[in-house]
C-alpha cells in the first residue's frame, strides 16, 4: 500500500516537472517567433492584382519574382489592387488570402536556395490560371 502511494506521487511529480520543462521551451520559441515577426530581416511589400504579382523591395527595386537571401526572417505586406487573391508558396506550406483596401502580413525564414512556385489560390478571374510567379531564394 505505501509503495502504491509512493509511486503514485513520483508520477505526478514527474508529470508536473515535465509539463513546467515543456511549458519553458514553448515559451523560449514563441518569444523567438515573436521577436521575428516583429523584426524581420527585411520587409517586402507585394501588390497582387489580375493575374501578377509585383514585390517592392526597401531599396524601391521592383520585381515580378519575389528574390530573397537564405536564411534572412521576410515579411511580405500584402494588398490587392483589385479583386481578392491568395499567396501560395506550397513549399513551405504558406497561404494567406489578399484583399483589397487591407493589408495583410506574412512571415517566414527561407533556409535552402532554390526556386519555389508562388500561385494565386483564389479564383480570380479569367486570367486566374496565369497567375503564378517563382520566390527565388538566393
Ligand atoms: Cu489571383
Amino acid at each position: 500500500m505505501k509503495t502504491a502511494r509512493l509511486v503514485e506521487m513520483l508520477t505526478i511529480v514527474a508529470a508536473a516537472l515535465l509539463f513546467v520543462y515543456i511549458g519553458a521551451v514553448a515559451w523560449g520559441m514563441l518569444i523567438d517567433l515573436r521577436e521575428k515577426v516583429q523584426q524581420p530581416d527585411v520587409m517586402i511589400r507585394v501588390e497582387a492584382r489580375q493575374f501578377a504579382w509585383q514585390f517592392i523591395y526597401p531599396d524601391g527595386a521592383v520585381s515580378s519574382e519575389l528574390r530573397v537571401k537564405a536564411g534572412q526572417t521576410v515579411k511580405l505586406e500584402m494588398k490587392s489592387e483589385d479583386v481578392i487573391h491568395s499567396i501560395f508558396i506550397r513549399d513551405f506550406g504558406l497561404k494567406l488570402d489578399v484583399f483589397p483596401g487591407k493589408y495583410q502580413s506574412l512571415t517566414f525564414t527561407p533556409t535552402e536556395r532554390g526556386k519555389y512556385l508562388i500561385q494565386c489560390a483564389e479564383f480570380c478571374g479569367k486570367g486566374h490560371y496565369t497567375m503564378f510567379t517563382y520566390l527565388v531564394v538566393e
